[in-house]
This record gives structure tokens, C-alpha cells and sequence, in this order.
């Protein structure tokens, strides 16, 4: 699970799954995959698409969620088991931890990237294609 929320986190595709958040493995019919759950909790009006807004909310939460001591910045050990190379790449000033900032500004990027048709929201189809494309369908 945290291993998750750092991926989907640090891919900046879809929030981290909040992990209060159950509302999409309470449907009993099928497993969904954690993009599909990541891709829900994200889409908060339901409407099929995450915009831009709907990513940062759900980035403030799942940042807050991953933040155990609230001081703003997320550490090493706050993330638990992650990707060092993805780390680096979000931790653009090197210093070791993530802000808020540093991950919104790679969600953002990630969210143009994977807007294809450029309408301003991410299907699940584009956000599974970024995520694809950025962490290169490892497990
Ligand atoms: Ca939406
Ligand atoms: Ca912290
Ligand atoms: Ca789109």
C-alpha cells in the first residue's frame, strides 16, 4: 500500500491513494487496479476526467497523508520503500526531501504530458498511458 502511494505519488499521474480512502474496494463485482482506484479518488465530481484542479486536491491529500509529522516536507523515511531513481527526479533541488511544490510541479508536467487530445483532463486511459510511459508498466 505505501509502496503504491509513493508510485502513483511520485509518477504524478494520480494522487497517492489516501489511505482512508476505501470507497472503490468496497465494490464487491471485480479487483480494480490501483490506477482505476488512484484514477477515482481523483475524480471527485465523477464526470470521467481529472482536471487540473482535481489533481491538485487530490495531490494536497495525498501529500498530507504521506506527511506523518505535518512539517510540509516529505523524507525518506515518511515514504517508506521507493524508487531512489523517481525520488531524484521529483527532489529537483537535490536536498534530499520532497516538498509540495516539487511534487506538484511534477504532477503538472506529468498531467500535460499525459493530456493527449489537450482538453484539459486526464482520462483513465491517458493517466494509464503516462503512467506507462513513466514508470515503464513495472509492478
Ligand atoms: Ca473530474
Ligand atoms: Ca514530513
Ligand atoms: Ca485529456
Amino acid at each position: 500500500m505505501l509502496r503504491t502511494s509513493w508510485r502513483v505519488l511520485a509518477a504524478g499521474v494520480a494522487a497517492a491513494l489516501a489511505l482512508g480512502w476505501t470507497g472503490a474496494r468496497a465494490q464487491p463485482d471485480r479487483e480494480y487496479s490501483d490506477e482505476e482506484i488512484a484514477f477515482m479518488a481523483a475524480d471527485t465530481d465523477g464526470d470521467g476526467e481529472v482536471s487540473l484542479a482535481e489533481l491538485a486536491r487530490d495531490a494536497a491529500r495525498g501529500f498530507a497523508t504521506l506527511d506523518k509529522d505535518g512539517d510540509g516536507v516529505l523524507t525518506v523515511e515518511e515514504l517508506g520503500p521507493h524508487d531512489a531513481a523517481l525520488f531524484r527526479q521529483v527532489d529537483t533541488n537535490g536536498d534530499g526531501k520532497l516538498t509540495f511544490e516539487e511534487v506538484m510541479a511534477n504532477k503538472v508536467r506529468a498531467f500535460r504530458a499525459g493530456d493527449k487530445d489537450k482538453d484539459g483532463g486526464l482520462t483513465l486511459e491517458e493517466m494509464e498511458a503516462e503512467v506507462k510511459a513513466e514508470l515503464g508498466g513495472a509492478p
